[in-house]
């Protein structure tokens, strides 16, 4: 430790850094294959786990697809959003703090 000089009196500082949930929210109009190329193309899963995540979803109304860093979770709902959006898809991401 820095600044104690009597080590029981130094209090845990480091916490785990906060871990945020991409999650991707069901609609009735986006077709199932974009999500699962939505799912392959930014979050690199195979078609097996990307086919899985969208049936949840579907079936669930909403669904993890990862957990990252602030910045990273950021940066991939940003990507998805505007990819769908350049598709003219209405599908949905969201960050969430786990
Ligand atoms: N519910 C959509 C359909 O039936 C498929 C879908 C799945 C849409 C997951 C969005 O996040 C989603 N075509």
């Amino acid at each position: 430790d820095d600044g104690n000089l009597l080590l029981e009196h130094a209090k845990p500082k480091v916490k785990p850094p906060k871990r945020y949930q991409v999650v991707l929210m069901n609609d009735d109009y986006t077709p199932m294959e974009f999500v699962v190329e939505v799912l392959q193309r930014f979050f690199g899963l195979d078609e097996m786990k990307a086919n899985a995540i969208m049936l949840a979803v579907h079936h669930d109304g909403k669904g993890v697809c990862g957990v990252f860093s602030r910045e990273v979770a950021e940066m991939k709902v940003q990507q998805v959003n505007s990819y769908s959006r350049q598709n003219k898809h209405p599908l949905m991401c969201q960050l969430e703090v786990a």
